[in-house]
């Protein structure tokens, strides 16, 4: 059977971040979402952290569209792209918090060169019908164009009391996967065996892990990562674990070397400066 254009589009860009079927793709998109204070002393500085991120290996950055047009210099034919289209900031009222907005079309990803579109949803919240609008509009355009969609899905509501309780987060991939996500990023349940139940659930579509703040010690994070590669995650997205660390490009060394090269959290240890 003949592939459409967009078919085989999808694929190519899909394999381009899964370069092994696994994929360390750095989050970046924290500015809008926290505000500048997330990135301590250099980090500060988008293309001094990108630079270092960028020389480690790692496979894909997901930004906004307007900090890819700031720092394309620097990543530009050296690792892929992953334009986030959807974002709110802090300085919300707090009650609109659970509601990201438009940052931007598909049609500027694919303007930027990018590989896959990112959105994000909020399942539970109130504003659950609105973040799905965008997203099956998002999904229209992005699947005309041959782009993959990364659906960060999140648990968030009133109704949800623990959003890493496990039956919560597979109820959130459960729903990304009927909503047409080619790519999920979603929290750590906690263990290697919850989080299994979690990948089970994905049926196949591709399950990241997503950061979370930083851990006090880096070997606890590195932990988290081996727990889900057990798990048969496809790989992680991570932001401040690499970039509110003393040695970004060390940290981000280690986690690519357990998710591609199968290392120990202990192994791979030897790449961060003490
Ligand atoms: P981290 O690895 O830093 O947790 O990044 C993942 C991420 O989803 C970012 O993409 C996003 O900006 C941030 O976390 C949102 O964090 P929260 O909504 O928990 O404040």
């Amino acid at each position: 059977m003949s592939r459409s254009y967009s078919d085989i589009g999808k694929y190519v860009r899909l394999n381009r971040i899964l370069r092994d079927g696994k994929a360390v793709i750095f989050a970046f998109d924290h500015g809008v979402e926290h505000g500048p204070s997330d990135f301590p002393g250099e980090a500060i500085n988008p293309k001094w952290i990108l630079k270092h991120v960028v020389n480690a290996g790692i496979d894909a950055v997901m930004m906004l569209p307007g900090m890819a047009r700031l720092t394309y210099d620097i990543w530009a034919g050296k690792t892929s792209l992953i334009i986030k289209i959807t974002s709110k900031t802090n300085l919300r009222p707090e009650e609109e918090r659970l509601l990201q907005s438009i940052f931007g079309y598909v049609e500027d990803a694919v303007a930027l060169g990018a590989d896959a579109v990112a959105a994000t949803v909020y399942w539970g919240s109130p504003y659950e019908d609105e973040m799905l609008m965008q997203w099956f509009d998002i999904r229209r355009s992005a699947e005309y164009y041959g782009l993959p969609c990364l659906q960060l899905a999140y648990p968030r509501g009133p109704t949800i009391k623990n959003r890493y309780d496990v039956e919560i987060v597979k109820y959130g991939v459960r729903a990304a996967i009927e909503s047409g996500a080619d790519l999920i990023k979603t929290y750590y349940t906690g263990s290697t065996d919850t989080f299994r139940e979690v990948v089970k659930v994905a049926s196949g579509i591709p399950v990241l892990m997503s950061g979370g703040p930083r851990r006090d010690l880096i070997i606890d994070f590195l932990k988290d990562v081996r727990s889900v590669m057990d798990a048969s995650a496809r790989g992680v997205v991570v932001g401040r674990n690499i970039f509110q660390s003393s040695d970004p490009e060390g940290v981000a060394r280690a986690i690519i070397a357990i998710v591609h090269d199968d290392l120990t959290p202990e192994e791979a240890l030897k790449y961060i400066r003490e």
